[in-house]
């Protein structure tokens, strides 16, 4: 299949899947993960689809979401159950393999990793927890502008910045940490500190 029959088949399915509001951020972040790849010489092809399907399980129950789990053998973690915003990141690997027949590894796991990331990103990895974060009709955070320019230089930079305004939020609202998102940041921290000083 042509990608812009790709496309429109998985902008239909979304829109069948998500709300008003999840539909517009998910066009967002397939559109903005779409121009990341082309700057940094990735399939775009392969960051549109993970765009559109990254937050396809967002809208279900959390109950829901953990029986997609156990249907296709995906353990959840105690973080996990005691916050089941986190899973829909899992859920939605089960879901673009299994019914929306995506079968690039690449791409699964792309959207596997959208919520916390992991230490030693890929590149599209990395575009789609990026273009998550920036997209258009995100609400304008805090160093948002510097956030946007760096997502088209620096992916790691990038990274770093986004882990670290992401944990603050956290610990601001007094919410845990996902270990994988602490672990994340150290990761993109001690990489930058070897590559800038
Ligand atoms: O699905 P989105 O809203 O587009 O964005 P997302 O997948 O990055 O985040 C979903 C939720 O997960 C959001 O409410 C923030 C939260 N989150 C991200 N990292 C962590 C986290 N929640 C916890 N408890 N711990 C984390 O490390
Ligand atoms: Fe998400
Ligand atoms: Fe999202």
């Amino acid at each position: 299949m042509k990608i812009i029959e790709i496309s429109h088949k998985l902008r239909k399915e979304m829109k069948l899947v998500l709300n008003a509001d999840r539909f517009d951020h998910t066009l967002g972040v397939a559109y903005t993960a779409a121009n990341m790849a082309a700057v940094h010489d990735i399939s775009v092809e392969k960051a549109l689809i993970a765009g559109y399907l990254h937050d396809c399980a967002k809208n279900l129950e959390h109950d829901e979401q953990i029986k997609i789990c156990k249907k296709y053998g995906v353990e959840i973690s105690d973080i996990e159950k005691r916050n089941p915003s986190l899973i829909h990141a899992k859920a939605g690997m089960c879901l673009a393999e299994h019914r929306y027949g995506v079968d690039d590894k690449e791409i699964l796991s792309a959207i596997r990793w959208h919520t916390t990331g992991h230490p030693g990103m890929t590149d599209l990895e990395k575009i789609v927890f990026i273009a998550d974060f920036i997209e258009p009709n995100r609400k304008p955070l805090e160093h948002m502008d510097q956030i946007r320019k760096e997502a088209f230089k620096d992916l790691d930079k990038c990274m770093l910045y986004i882990l670290r305004d992401t944990l603050n939020y956290l610990k601001n609202i007094d919410k845990e940490s996902d270990p994988m998102t602490e672990e994340t940041y150290a990761y993109y921290l001690e990489k930058d500190k070897v590559k800038n000083g």
